[in-house]
């Protein structure tokens, strides 16, 4: 059975570009061997206010479980339940090179983002921290969007640099990046991907959205003026996230396949929307009622942080002996 490690950041509600690209894989494909963590340490990066941090920690646990992940079963858990991981992203700090860290790819956009104002290091150290997460459960995958290639890639250099500094300490893991999916893009500016913190709200279908608003958002999607229903990511950026998403929603694995159902854009539209509002209904219903009984995603999270702790804190051990810290 492969070890799994995959995880997300309480930024902000949960948008269809999570759900597709990493949750809904999370939850077809977990084993006992799978461990999810809502990432609170990563929402640092920027200034939050600290009661909706809380909040939205509880609440991206809450969709985790609604979305179908059994806690029987997989481990989830919040990160800055589990000391490990601040404690190994320090010794991952040191292998990472502050060249390779400069030129990660979102640190760059979030820091251009932040330019005149304030931009944390944590911003900039971000992709050590999330190795940590990786690499102290020993995951040999890492089922992610596309977005978090670039990141993938650092953790497998760092750990490589780590295992041939120090000896053999951290098992090397590998992407695991859907086919359809794995990029779904802001319906308002389809050149960039979809994201829960960015500020396009009629670009970013959210997984609690009432039906009324996934539809208006989908059929105000931009697309383009030649009126060709084609799969065409470069050229019609706007058409072919329309087929992406309704690929991914109705369990096509070909988004170009779906074109020649269409002549214009507005029933591609009015499909899209019906599939997405289906899709997201049950997901929905299960988070409504596990909303009365807050109490419960409270319990499930101390039991996971306890079990990952289990892995975590002999994983954490191994690097900081081969390291050449002293035993406590
Ligand atoms: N648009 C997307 N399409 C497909 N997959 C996506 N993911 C994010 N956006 C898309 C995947 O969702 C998982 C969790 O992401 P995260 O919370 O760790 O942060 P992120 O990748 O930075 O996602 P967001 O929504 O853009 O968050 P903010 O706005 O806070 O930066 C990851 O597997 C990610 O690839």
């Amino acid at each position: 059975m492969v070890r799994v490690l995959s995880c997300l950041q309480p930024t902000g509600e949960i948008q269809l570009g999570n759900y597709l690209g990493a949750i809904r894989r999370w939850v077809q494909d977990q084993t006992p061997q799978s461990f999810h963590g809502v990432v609170d340490l990563h929402a640092l990066t920027i200034p939050r206010d600290p009661a909706v941090l809380r909040a939205k920690t509880l609440e991206t646990a809450q969709l985790l479980l609604a979305a179908g992940l059994d806690p029987n079963y997989t481990t989830i858990f919040v990160q800055s339940h589990v000391p490990e991981h601040p404690q190994m992203a320090w010794l991952l700090e040191c292998t990472a090179s502050l060249g390779e860290l400069e030129r990660m790819t979102q640190f760059k956009d979030k820091s251009a983002k932040t330019e005149g104002s304030f931009t944390s290091a944590g911003l900039l150290t971000y992709p050590t921290l999330m190795a940590a997460d990786i690499l102290l459960y020993d995951a040999e995958l890492v089922p992610v969007g596309d977005d978090q290639r670039q990141h993938l890639e650092l953790t497998r250099d760092v750990a490589q640099r780590f295992n041939s500094r120090y000896g053999t300490t951290f098992v090397i893991p590998r992407a695991g990046i859907a086919k359809v999916g794995a990029r779904i893009m802001d319906l308002q500016e389809p050149t960039n991907k979809m994201s829960k913190s960015a500020d396009s709200p009629q670009g970013t279908v959210k997984v609690l959205d009432e039906p009324k608003d996934i539809e208006r958002k989908i059929k105000r999607a931009v697309t383009d003026t030649d009126g060709e229903v084609r799969f065409d990511p470069v050229t019609k950026p706007g058409v072919s996230n329309l087929l992406s998403i309704l690929a991914a929603t109705t369990g096509v694995a070909d988004p170009a396949s779906l074109a020649h159902n269409y002549q214009q854009y507005g029933p591609l539209k009015a499909d899209t929307a019906a599939a997405v509002i289906e899709f997201l209904a049950p997901l929905q219903k299960r988070y409504h009622e596990l909303s009365d009984d807050p109490g419960h995603v409270t319990q499930v999270l101390a039991a996971g942080a306890a079990k990952a702790r289990t892995v975590a804190s002999v994983v954490l051990a191994r690097a900081k002996l081969n390291v050449g810290l002293l035993p406590g």
